[in-house]
């Protein structure tokens, strides 16, 4: 029979009556050194207690829930014969001047004094000092520094713990190799590899999927399966690709679908395009659906706003006072946005006007970059080409964009009867973060009333 000894709280700093949160030992369990014992937590940190030698539990002297302190008893172990040659060399290589582990304590001090727990030093208490104190010594308690990148609850030694700290790595996410699953240093080593060759392939692949932890972008062979023809995308598609995704990522969108009967609107169109000048400019649907949206803006203003981050950091809805409304443009290069300012002060002559001039510039490629900038707004209308409904992505920093679909005639129900009226499709796209849905609906009903009879417009 080896000889029986009586394992000890080692010293754990100033703590006193600290609670025993597990015990994971019992009467006859067969430890090696340093296999946890015990977890004590405070409010600060978790310490997992190891066994000082290998052996055999003949005593338990603590239980979950008790409070210990500096030498309070936690077991008799019958040292196993191996273990009592161990133990020699665990109390050789702990002396003060003789090892790196030593080193490493100490720099585990400065490091973990810079942290926020005051639990953390207990590790680095020189050894010394615990001798002098007549306490067993053990290496040092494994300690879960209450620290977000670190974790707090993973089970790793305190050298293990500072080197993955200085490379950042959350042990949450590793799986010990250790007795009990303890992390070792080898572990990290391999979390970083292969975490660095994952970034690789990603961002060889798309250059985005890594940093939002995306699956690899497919790789295909494309040729494989047919002929292809390999075409370079535009710049102006490379820009508002680049300008869409951003927005799309970034901004929590939702759509709002609605309907206007337009029908009275389009009797006026149709008759002021008819007896206008043969030069004149042509009232298109666009124009009033601006006149209309500007009184939709004003009254939710909130709509007519971007989020904003002040001095100190903090975000602030900033609400426009003008009305500059930008409207997308179909070009064979792409998308561009040209934007009409104050669009409040203006008719609908002078809006359908500045429409087409942008649009014929923005199609020849002309647009000047101050006649894309300042809107406070965005019309997306696919109406002269088809579609019941689509979900615009918001031009960042607004917080909404209008998308028109195609009018067409519907049976509506009126003082019972069925009569055709012309309903145009509406959607809007709002930033969640802004917008509620319920004042999105109330922003599209507003405005479909404003359509239905635009005289609303004026007032
Ligand atoms: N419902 C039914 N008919 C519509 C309509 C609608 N919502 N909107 C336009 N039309 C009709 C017009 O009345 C016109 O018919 P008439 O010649 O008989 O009057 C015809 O469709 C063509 O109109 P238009 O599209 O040339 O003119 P517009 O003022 O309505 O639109 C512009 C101008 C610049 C918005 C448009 O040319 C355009 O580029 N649209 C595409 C925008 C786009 O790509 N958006 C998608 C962005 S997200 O990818």
């Amino acid at each position: 029979m080896g000889e029986l000894k009586t394992v000890f709280i080692p010293d754990i700093g100033d703590f006193e009556d600290v609670p025993v949160i597990e015990v994971f030992i019992k009467a006859g369990s067969q430890v090696n050194a340093e296999d946890p014992l015990i977890a004590l937590e405070s409010d600060k940190a978790t310490i997992d207690i190891p066994a000082p030698f290998s052996g055999v539990v003949k005593e338990l002297k603590v239980k979950s829930g008790d409070k210990v302190s500096e030498g309070t008893a936690i077991a008799i172990m019958e040292v196993t014969e191996s273990a009592a040659e161990e133990s020699k060399d665990v109390e050789a290589s702990n002396k003060p001047d003789n090892s790196e582990e030593v080193i490493d304590k100490e720099s585990e001090k400065q490091v973990q004094s810079q942290s926020q727990s005051a639990m953390n030093t207990i590790a680095a208490e020189p050894v010394a000092e615990a001798e002098q104190k007549q306490i067993p010594q053990t290496d040092p308690p494994i300690i879960a520094v209450s620290d977000e990148t670190v974790s707090s609850k993973a089970h790793a030694g305190p050298s293990v713990r500072r080197f993955a700290r200085e490379l950042g790595v959350n042990l949450d996410l590793i799986t010990g190799s250790g007795p009990k699953q303890r992390i070792l240093k080898e572990d990290v080593q391999a979390f970083v590899k292969a975490k660095l060759s994952q970034v690789q392939m990603d961002s060889k692949n798309t250059g985005m999927g890594a940093v939002l932890d995306l699956l690899p972008w497919p790789q295909v062979d494309f040729a494989k399966y047919g002929p292809v023809e390999i075409k370079s995308l535009s710049r102006i598609k490379q820009i508002a690709g680049a300008n869409l995704y951003r927005n799309w990522i970034m901004i929590p969108h939702v759509t709002q679908f609605d309907e206007a009967d337009i029908s009275d609107l389009e009797t006026l169109r149709k008759e002021s395009n008819a007896t206008e000048k043969k030069d004149a400019v042509k009232l298109t649907l666009l124009s009033f659906l601006m006149k209309a949206l500007i009184a939709s803006l004003k009254k939710f203003p909130e709509f007519n706003a971007s989020l904003d981050k002040d001095a100190n950091g903090e975000t602030n809805l900033v609400v426009k006072r003008y009305y500059h409304i930008g409207f997308a443009v179909d070009t064979i290069n792409g998308l561009v946005v040209p934007v009409i300012r104050d669009v409040d002060q203006k008719g609908v002559v002078a809006i359908a006007r500045e429409l087409g001039e942008l649009a014929a510039l923005a199609r020849e490629g002309k647009l000047k970059p101050t006649q894309m900038q300042g809107a406070s707004f965005t019309i997306s209308s696919l109406g002269g080409i088809g579609g019941t409904a689509f979900t615009p992505i918001i031009n960042a920093p607004e917080v909404a964009i209008l998308g028109v679909s195609k009018a067409a005639y519907k049976p509506v129900y009126r003082e019972g009867q069925f009569v055709p009226r012309l309903v145009l499709p509406l959607s809007l796209s709002y930033d969640h973060r802004v917008i509620d849905g319920a004042a999105a609906a109330r922003f599209t009903s507003h405005l479909a009333e404003v359509l239905t009879d635009m005289r609303l417009a004026l007032l």
